[in-house]
């Protein structure tokens, strides 16, 4: 798995734009409740790190990881953000929804990031167990909240675009 190469959470802060003038959208599944809270505690922190207020940060929740980019369409159309983060923690277990799930929430950010002029990023675990959730979600391979959040920062900067 990349993650046990590379901590989620390390990054070098002088590449990170400034994100003072940008506005984000930030949708977290409620299935896997207590990985996907910090998932968005790392995601919130990282953004406001790097200068994005408070009030620029739109935060909408969706049943399960399935629901995601639906969920980031009205995002939006609603906010007009700079990017869209996707958080979700898809758990293999015992049943083939893993599959469907993994490739539904894959395909509908995919198509997003295609037919939108803004970036949805993929904060999605998909893990075959809950230790490797916790893991990755603040534990030792870091959270990929934080980098989901530096990813939204690098892409919402690719194109200068500033706060309307
Ligand atoms: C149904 C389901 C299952 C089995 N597992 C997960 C999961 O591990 N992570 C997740 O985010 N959502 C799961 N879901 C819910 C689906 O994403 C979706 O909410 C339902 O199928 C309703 O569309």
């Amino acid at each position: 798995m990349a993650s046990n190469l590379k901590n989620l959470s390390d990054y070098d802060p002088a590449t990170i734009p400034n994100g003072s003038a940008m506005k984000f959208g930030i949708v977290v599944s409620e299935w896997n409740e207590k990985i996907t809270a910090s998932l968005l505690k790392g995601a919130l922190a990282t953004l406001k790190k790097h200068g994005v207020k408070e009030e620029n940060i739109k935060v909408q929740t969706v049943p399960g990881s399935f629901e995601l980019p639906y969920g980031a369409r009205v995002v939006a159309e609603q906010s007009v953000p700079h990017a869209v983060i996707c958080l979700g923690c898809v758990i293999q277990g015992e049943t083939r929804h893993f599959d469907y799930i993994c490739q539904g929430v894959t395909k509908g950010i995919t198509e997003l990031n295609l037919d939108y002029d803004i970036p949805f990023i993929f904060g999605v675990l998909t893990t075959e167990n809950q230790q490797q959730a916790l893991d990755r979600s603040g534990g030792k391979h870091g959270n990929k909240g934080d980098e989901a959040a530096v990813t939204a920062l690098k892409m919402a900067s690719l194109r200068g675009i500033l706060l309307q």
